[in-house]
């Protein structure tokens, strides 16, 4: 059987950040996310009765150690499922630039968790999907659900992401810097739990911030809304910058947009600025507000790659799951 599932990344408004169990990927909060229109992965899975192991292509190339490991590891929690030992070929193909720190793993495990699901003929509803996903990269599982969605924590059963109501929101993301983190956000986390004082309150107040953004989101006070996430990405790196030694994922110029994003406020656009694992900044906006953040970041900002994105769609199959030829 050949299936090729397709999903987009997603940014978390309340982040993900430690786990409670490393091998079940277990969170040790919930999180909250928007998953984009922008940069999708397309992913085949076929599987190879003859093959004597998975063969993995990224980007047109054969993956070979970590990367390649943890395809065939997601692939064997999927064959445990199905009860197969038949290898697949894996083929994915990522649209955003390389190194934009836009969760490339969320999109890519939540298109392989579709397409591998299918193809070993397993019949997974989307709670199922977001929990297998999940074991591939944590914040996959959010990239199962379109638009905003919230991440469960949880045991092994629980944990999984659900679509949230809420207004219309998109992110104007500003590429800063394309070159590949030093340090992985698997390895942050485990320093941040590890060395940092402040990860006790981390986890306290990020299941406030959690409980007060559906809220928020309910009432769709966007004011409230961004003013949680931007205080929420920034206790984050407040976290890792106290891990020993010190983690610091932002720049000189992720700095600059969050006090240009501070001064677009004060003009009057609802704008509000989040971060990852990286020095790239995505700015939060209501749909209709998203040109004019775009524009006002252009002019302040010329060497930033600025794209637009509104909410997207769920992982999803791409046409119909076939018999291999
Ligand atoms: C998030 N990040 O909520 C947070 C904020 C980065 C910063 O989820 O170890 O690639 O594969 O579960 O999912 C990035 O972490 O980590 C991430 P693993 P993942 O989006």
């Amino acid at each position: 059987m050949r299936a090729v599932a397709r999903a987009h990344p997603n940014i978390a408004l309340i982040k993900y950040w430690g786990k409670r169990d490393e091998a079940l990927v277990l969170p040790m909060t919930g999180s909250l996310s928007l998953t984009l229109d922008i940069f999708p992965t397309t992913t085949s899975v076929e599987l190879d009765a003859l093959a004597s192991a998975d063969i993995v292509e990224l980007g047109g190339e054969t993956a070979r150690g970590t990367a390649a490991e943890r395809v065939t590891a997601f692939l064997d929690i999927v064959r445990r499922l199905a009860g197969s030992s038949v290898h697949a070929r894996v083929s994915s193909r990522n649209t955003a630039p390389t190194g934009a720190g836009l969760a490339s793993s969320a999109a890519g495990f939540a298109a392989l968790a579709v397409a591998a699901s299918a193809a070993y003929g397993l019949d997974l509803d989307g709670p199922a999907l977001s929990r297998l996903a999940r074991r591939g990269s944590g914040s996959a599982a959010r990239s199962i659900v379109p638009g905003l969605a919230i991440w469960h924590e949880g045991d092994d059963e629980h944990s999984y992401a659900e679509p949230v109501p809420g207004p219309d929101l998109g992110m104007v993301i500003a590429t800063l810097d394309a070159r590949p983190k030093t340090v992985s956000s698997r390895v942050a986390m485990r320093a941040s739990i590890d060395t940092s004082p402040f990860f006790p309150g981390w986890v306290d107040s990020t299941r406030r911030d959690l409980a007060e953004m559906l809220q928020a989101l309910a009432a769709g006070d966007i004011e409230r809304v961004g003013a949680l996430t931007e205080s929420n990405a920034l206790r984050m790196h407040g976290v890792m910058a106290a891990a020993r030694p010190p983690i610091r994922y932002l720049s000189p110029q992720s700095v600059r947009v969050f006090d240009l994003v501070s001064e677009l406020r004060s003009a009057g656009l609802a704008a509000y600025a989040t971060a990852d694992a990286g020095p790239n900044v995505a700015v939060l906006a209501p749909a209709a507000d998203l040109a004019a953040v775009r524009d006002a970041l252009a002019s302040e900002v010329p060497a930033a790659q600025l794209s637009v994105a509104h909410a997207g769609p769920g992982a999803r199959l791409v046409g119909a799951t076939e018999a291999a030829s």
